[in-house]
């Protein structure tokens, strides 16, 4: 029985990365007088990392790792970083990004269904609000009974923390949910939480290692909610 669907956001719900943070993550660069600009392919191999400031660190210890070093370097991360969530949030409100298609149909459905709804995501929580608010609707928040953010949980995806956290405060077993994802990090999460899973592959994350996932489409644009509960009921946890 599906009682509950929970989205991941970045690439899943709508292609947020390449035009989206990567375009943020360049301004905040450029504003912070740093010489940094993170092309397609670049962003797409830093994607391997998860949440907006581990990916600066990573990426920092690369190339600047006397700047790393410095003892002020956590400091300067998160404001560089909050520099890049005003950027991004901007971008967002003024429309930069939409929902994948079949997304907002499938919501939808599913409300008027009555499952419950979540959001499991890496990214910070003032992202979700401007993506909701600027792609379904002003108090899109409100139809989701847990939104996931950010920060809540130490180890971000592949970790499974984020689905855990979710699922305790959703109040529905792992195995009447399916999470909805688009990166082997995000399946790995999801997996680890015992939550069925199905992949929309995108540009970045197509042919990543899915393996766990119930089954991998290449976007929900067909895909109505009557089908999302076939793949569940083909979920076996032997799987
Ligand atoms: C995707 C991420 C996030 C975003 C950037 O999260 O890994 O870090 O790339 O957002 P998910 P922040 O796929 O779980 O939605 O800079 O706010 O981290």
């Amino acid at each position: 029985m599906l009682n509950a669907l929970i989205f991941d956001v970045d690439g899943t719900l709508a292609d947020t990365e390449r035009d989206g943070h990567r375009v943020a993550f360049n301004a905040a660069f450029r504003e912070a007088g740093l010489p940094w600009n993170w092309d397609v392919p670049t962003y797409g191999e830093l994607l391997a990392v998860s949440g907006g400031k581990e990916r600066l660190a990573h990426y920092a210890r690369l190339v600047a790792p006397d700047l790393a070093a410095r003892p002020d370097f956590d400091a300067f991360l998160r404001k560089l970083h909050t520099l890049k969530t005003g950027h991004y949030v901007r971008l967002v409100a003024s429309g930069a990004v939409e929902l994948r298609p079949g997304v907002a149909n499938l919501i939808r459905e599913a409300r008027r269904a009555g499952l419950k709804l979540a959001i499991a995501t890496t990214t910070s929580p003032e992202n979700v609000s401007a993506l909701l608010r600027a792609s379904l609707a002003h108090d899109a928040e409100k139809w989701f009974d847990v939104i996931g953010a950010g920060d809540i949980v130490a180890a971000k995806k592949p970790a499974p923390d984020i689905y855990v956290w979710v699922l305790e405060r959703l109040g529905v077993p792992a195995a009447e949910c399916i999470a909805i994802e688009d990166t082997a990090n995000g399946v790995k999460a999801a997996c680890g939480a015992g939550i069925p899973t199905l992949v929309t592959e995108n540009d970045y994350t197509r042919g990543q290692d899915f393996s766990g996932a119930v089954a991998v489409l290449s976007d929900l644009c067909a895909t109505i909610l009557a089908e999302v509960e076939v793949l569940h009921r083909t979920y076996s946890p032997h799987h």
